[in-house]
């Protein structure tokens, strides 16, 4: 089973300002690629057939593919891929263009509009609705943008390239498995690595998590609002939320502070370097002691990590497991805290 959060980090929207800088189509290269391609496909459709798909669909989503230089040229310019490392940058500049004015009203206009059937998707799968509206606010800004390359296209070219090529080939047949279930290939278009709808799922998480909303038979996480929050809840539900729990709480931290006493000595085993970068786990009442004070009511026997991305006197959090959930939708420490603010300004 490919792993989650890696396939969330895959699916960040790149500056269309990317697109604008890709070297034109070298056509002799390209040419030799879609021959090699070509023999791909047929790989792929042996797959398929062998995962159950039927043969109407694998010749009806397999005509005409071709290899999209565009896609592989993207997945090369993904941080992790090559360039990085060093000290990371701030976190104030990149929460001021996510939870700003715009962003908060529109998802309480949503919200509003919602109210009728938000009671019930939260009972349901126990995650509050401000938390599922400020994941479809960062993912596609409420449906937005949702991503319009051809996702066949997109998931072959990347299975054939081959650095991932298990995942994105099991993505591929995850993709025709849709079509079988009755989904429109006309709406199969995404993000450049495969993730669509309002909640950028891939094709497996759509199989596995998607759900339907307002009980009409069909999980449309394109189109429709209670589609989308029942599949984003469904995914925290299976990811481990904790009803009734935060994720996280801000904190003022004491002068002269010791990190080096709180650093965590754990090694994630996904997304290490994200997890690093949070403390060991204490309980509230544990780092009232330390000197760090909750600004807000919190239980003494939650056990929270602490982060203050910006360093000595800038804000820092108390995050709980929830918080971690957050990270396995993506795995980012800004994105996470970026949507626990977002949905605190929401609910405000
Ligand atoms: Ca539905």
């Amino acid at each position: 089973m490919a792993n989650p959060l890696r396939l969330r980090s895959l699916t960040r929207i790149v500056p269309a300002l990317l697109l604008a800088v890709l070297p034109s189509a070298q056509c002799g290269a390209q040419d030799a690629e879609d021959a090699g391609f070509q023999g791909y496909l047929q790989v792929l459709d042996a797959k398929a057939r062998g995962a159950g798909v039927t043969e109407a669909t694998i010749a009806r989503m397999s005509e005409g593919l071709t290899f999209n230089p565009k896609v592989i040229a993207l997945d090369r310019a993904q941080p992790g891929s090559g360039t990085g490392g060093g000290t990371p940058p701030p976190f104030a500049p990149y929460r001021r263009q996510h939870v700003d004015s715009s962003r908060i009203a529109r998802g309480q206009a949503m919200a509003a509009r919602l109210s009728g059937i938000i009671p019930r998707i939260e009972a349901r799968y126990g995650v509050p609705a401000p938390i599922l509206l400020a994941i479809w606010g960062h993912e596609t800004d409420y449906g937005g943008y949702s991503g319009d390359f051809d996702l066949a296209r997109s998931l072959a070219t990347l299975a054939y390239e081959g650095r991932r090529r298990d995942l994105f080939a099991g993505e591929y047949v995850a993709l025709l498995k849709m079509v079988d279930l009755g989904v429109p290939p006309s709406q199969l278009k995404g993000s450049w690595a495969g993730a669509m709808g309002n909640p950028q799922f891939l094709p497996s998480m759509y199989l596995r998590i998607a759900a339907d909303g307002d009980g009409d038979g069909r999980r449309d996480i394109w189109n429709d609002p209670a589609d989308t929050l029942a599949s984003i809840a469904n995914y925290f539900r299976d990811a481990g939320w904790r009803r009734g729990e935060p994720w996280g709480i801000a904190a003022s931290v004491p002068q002269g502070f010791s990190w080096s006493a709180v650093r965590t000595p754990l090694a994630a085993p996904v997304c290490a370097p994200v997890h690093q970068r949070l403390s060991s786990w204490k309980t509230v009442g544990e780092w009232r002691r330390l000197g760090v004070t909750p600004l807000g009511s919190a239980r003494d026997s939650m056990l929270t990590s602490l982060f203050q991305p910006d360093g000595p006197g800038t804000p820092a959090w108390l995050l709980t497991g929830n918080y971690r959930v957050i990270l396995q939708y993506n795995c980012s420490n800004y994105y996470g805290l970026s949507v626990g603010l977002l949905a605190d300004a929401i609910a405000r």
